[in-house]
């Protein structure tokens, strides 16, 4: 199965999962950076955009409704990813290829949601310096984008985890986890305890990204009827994506970013993808948005000859 011709394109200018605010303006930067004309020289069909966002709109105070220890902006990311849900849920009944610009990682949340309901066994692969895993109690900053995975294994607070019914949205065996090299404890042991699959940085340079991916690919080619990507640009080392909230030295490297991503298009595995936690405010002349343009384009089939 190759990657469905039209593609849903699904903005989330929203950025209160993280630390830092500039990610809700990741969407129109990516298109500035002229993702729509990229794909369309790529003979893609792109359906009318979609956009997920508040509207300008102040959020009744919902947060005194629901108790909320360290979980920053519970209320909002409870919101916004809810709404998120129905729209990437519409976009597969349509039988169009749901493609996320984030916005903040914490928007993972409504995507798998969205998605959960349309396969029995979603794979996940997830290219980040982080595993996303916490929960309220192993959290060192209380921020949601560190614990959108963790939500989506139906571990954390009720009221993300249950977001458009079925819950758990995906099952540990079907994630793989690329790029990793910002853990914290309490990750470490989940990752441990569940026996997800994990390709730290030092797996990467051990093995070189093309048998990484190989593996990651043979991995879940049987075990799932669905893949998919969850792309945080924090995955690349400063120097490539210097634009996002919570860089960490020592990264995937520009074509170890790509290659990954073009692997998975000629997997012909990916059904959805998401790309989150560009932040213009923070980049050099527009580099990272730059560079998640010629990611997606390359994930979705773009090829160098
Ligand atoms: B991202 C962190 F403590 N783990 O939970 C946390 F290091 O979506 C960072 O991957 C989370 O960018 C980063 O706050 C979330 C921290
Ligand atoms: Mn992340
Ligand atoms: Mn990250
Ligand atoms: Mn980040």
């Amino acid at each position: 199965m190759s990657i469905q011709p039209t593609i849903a394109t699904i903005h989330v200018p929203f950025d209160l999962g993280a630390a830092r605010r500039g990610a809700s303006q990741g969407p129109a930067s990516i298109l500035q950076a002229g993702l729509q004309h990229h794909l369309e020289d790529m003979g893609l069909t792109i359906e009318s955009l979609t956009e997920v966002g508040f509207g300008g709109v102040a959020l009744a105070p919902l947060d005194q409704q629901i108790e909320a220890e360290n979980l920053n902006y519970l209320a909002e990311v409870l919101e916004i990813n809810t709404r998120l849900a129905e729209v990437v849920d519409l976009a597969v009944k349509k039988g169009s290829f749901p493609l996320i610009l984030g916005g903040d990682h914490s928007i993972a949340i409504g995507t798998l949601a969205g998605l959960a309901a349309h396969y029995r066994n979603l794979g996940v692969i997830w290219i980040d310096a982080h595993s996303d895993l916490n929960t309220a109690a192993t959290s060192p900053s209380g921020n949601i984008h560190g614990m959108s995975l963790a939500v989506s294994l139906g571990i954390g607070h009720p009221s993300l985890t249950e977001i458009n019914g079925v819950k758990p949205k995906v099952k540990p065996e079907n994630i793989v986890l690329i790029g990793a090299r910002s853990l914290d404890e309490g990750e470490k042991k989940l990752i441990r305890s569940l026996g997800i699959k994990c390709y730290t940085m030092y797996d990467i340079d051990r093995k070189g990204m093309a048998n990484v991916m190989q593996e990651a690919i043979d991995y879940l080619k049987d075990r799932t009827d669905g893949v998919h990507v969850s792309y945080d640009v924090d995955s690349l080392d400063p120097i490539e994506a210097p634009g996002t909230g919570t860089t960490v030295r020592g990264g995937l490297q520009f074509r170890e970013a790509h290659l990954a991503v073009e692997m998975l298009h000629e997997s012909g595995l990916v059904t959805s993808a998401e790309f989150v936690e560009v932040n213009p405010l923070l980049d050099e002349e527009n580099k990272t948005s730059q560079l998640a343009v010629s990611l997606i384009s390359s994930l979705l089939g773009e090829q160098i000859l």
